[in-house]
């Protein structure tokens, strides 16, 4: 049940907004904390800032035909959805999908204005993508891809307007076909216009590993605030890209058993503990699909559909995509003894899911404040960009331990002000709608 005082504001979201179903779940989460900030601060009502929040600064779509190696000729959509520039120019990740359309778009820019916002640095929100599909294709196609969706997205890009990174089917070799043609295009060589670049042209250590490390390290402060740690606990990621590799990682550098991973197709469980040195190889380098791990590990299965969240765990980590996390599985986990979850994936838990949690007592991270690390960490990219520094490995993770926590903590004690303790989805809403707030009152109506 949302506050009276809320719900026109998500009524009139989902009428200006019919059929995207992904933003008005992401909005009604957000909406659904905001109700003692609005008794508090009766100007943000005044200036309608939920309001204007909920209205996307620009939404740029375009068309993005291509070439792939037979000779035939595709045409897929290409997206950027500029969302709110209160705190710095827009950021925020590309996602190449079949799944991408608007409102998926919409709800991950949304979420990206609050993440960052919550990070402290100073960047915006916004998210773009394609419904461009990688899977299969050769480099060539992609990269001749990439080099069309850049001839059209340029121009609404740069280190001062909005800065692009990867995210779900775009990483290192993506950017770097992006940043090719922008630079091509534009005749400048413009580091701070994409982040997520490669080491030896303009990117920063421990980008590659920040979302998920990032993800593993908020795990580690929420178990601390309740007096516990990593320490031989049992855990399972879903996924097995970007996030779920480097958050496996750095749970297994802090002393936990990481037992399952996933993809699309289906569930690894390893009972000795997922290799990552392998799991790098088969998705990083061959692009290979998981079943191909248990050629390598004989007491390791795979499963061919069904649910990750039925192996036993004390802590999960989602970090595949959104809504894979149902309220069924989440009392499957419960009842399996879980005790924390930390989302590295945008929004993978369905409302019902965060409910079975909060009522069980199960610490709980929401995307926005977990996965930050990522983007933070981009963040810092820009910085060394800005200065023409570069950062060693040590001193970079050194700073992302430092965002992480303080994420933690400004979530922890923002939750307790408003009377909500131990609940970091009001403490994360609440603390990052108070930033963009001000500063979209000290704008003036814009
Ligand atoms: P990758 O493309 O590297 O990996 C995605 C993983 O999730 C793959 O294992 C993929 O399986 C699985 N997956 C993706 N979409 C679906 C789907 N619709 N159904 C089932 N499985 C799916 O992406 P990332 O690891 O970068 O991103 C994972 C999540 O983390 C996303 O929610 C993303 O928005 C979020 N995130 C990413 C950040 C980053 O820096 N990269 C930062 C913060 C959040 P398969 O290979 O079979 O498709
Ligand atoms: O969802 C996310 O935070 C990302 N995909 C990373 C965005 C970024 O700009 O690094």
């Amino acid at each position: 049940m949302l506050d009276e005082k809320i719900e026109p504001f998500y009524d009139e979201v989902v009428r200006r907004n019919p059929g995207e179903v992904e933003y008005h779940q992401a909005v009604r989460e957000v909406v659904d904390s905001l109700g003692p900030v609005l008794a508090k601060h009766p100007r943000f009502a005044e200036r309608k800032i939920i309001e204007r929040i909920c209205e996307p600064e620009r939404q740029i779509i375009f068309r993005v035909p291509w070439i792939d190696d037979d000779g035939e000729v595709h045409i897929n959509r290409g997206y950027r959805v500029e969302v709110n520039s209160a705190l710095g120019p827009y950021k925020g990740g590309l996602r190449f999908h079949p799944s991408v359309n608007l409102g998926i778009v919409k709800f991950l820019g949304f979420e990206q204005v609050f993440k960052n916002a919550l990070t402290g640095m100073p960047i915006g929100g916004g998210k773009g993508g394609s419904d461009f599909d990688p899977k299969g294709r050769s480099d060539d196609e992609v990269m001749r891809f990439c080099q069309s969706f850049m001839t059209e997205l340029y121009r609404h890009i740069g280190e001062y307007t909005d800065v692009p990174a990867g995210d779900v089917g775009v990483g290192g070799r993506e950017i770097g076909y992006l940043f090719g043609q922008y630079k091509r295009i534009t005749n400048r060589y413009e580091s701070g216009a994409l982040t997520g670049k490669g080491l030896e042209w303009g990117g920063a250590l421990v980008r590659t590993e920040a979302t998920g490390y990032g993800t593993a390290l908020f795990a580690r402060e929420m178990l601390a605030a309740r007096e516990t740690d990593l320490e031989g606990r049992t855990c399972v990621v879903s996924g097995s890209g970007n996030v779920a590799i480097y958050a496996i990682e750095k749970l297994q550098q802090l002393g936990a058993e990481v037992v399952a991973c996933s993809d699309s197709n289906g569930v690894v469980h390893d009972p000795d503990g997922v290799d990552v040195a392998l799991l790098k190889r088969i998705k990083e380098v061959e692009r290979a699909r998981l079943d191909r791990y248990v050629e390598h590990r004989p007491a390791a299965t795979h499963r061919r559909g069904g649910s990750i969240w039925e192996v036993p765990c004390h802590i999960a980590l989602p970090c595949a995509t959104q809504n894979e996390l149902t309220g069924h599985d989440a009392k499957t986990l419960v009842d399996n003894g879980c005790i924390a979850v930390a989302e590295g994936a945008n929004m993978p838990t369905t409302p019902e899911g965060i409910r079975v949690f909060h009522d069980a007592g199960v610490a709980f991270g929401p995307g926005k404040a977990a996965n930050a690390g990522g983007v933070a960490t981009s963040a810092l990219e820009m910085q060394q960009n800005a200065s023409r520094d570069r950062w060693t490995f040590e001193h970079t993770e050194g700073r992302l331990d430092e965002i992480m926590t303080g994420i933690h903590g400004l979530c922890f004690e923002t939750a307790e002000e408003f009377g909500s303790p131990g609940n970091y989805v009001v403490g994360a809403n609440i603390a990052a709608f108070e930033r963009v707030a001000h500063a979209m009152v000290a704008f003036g109506l814009i």
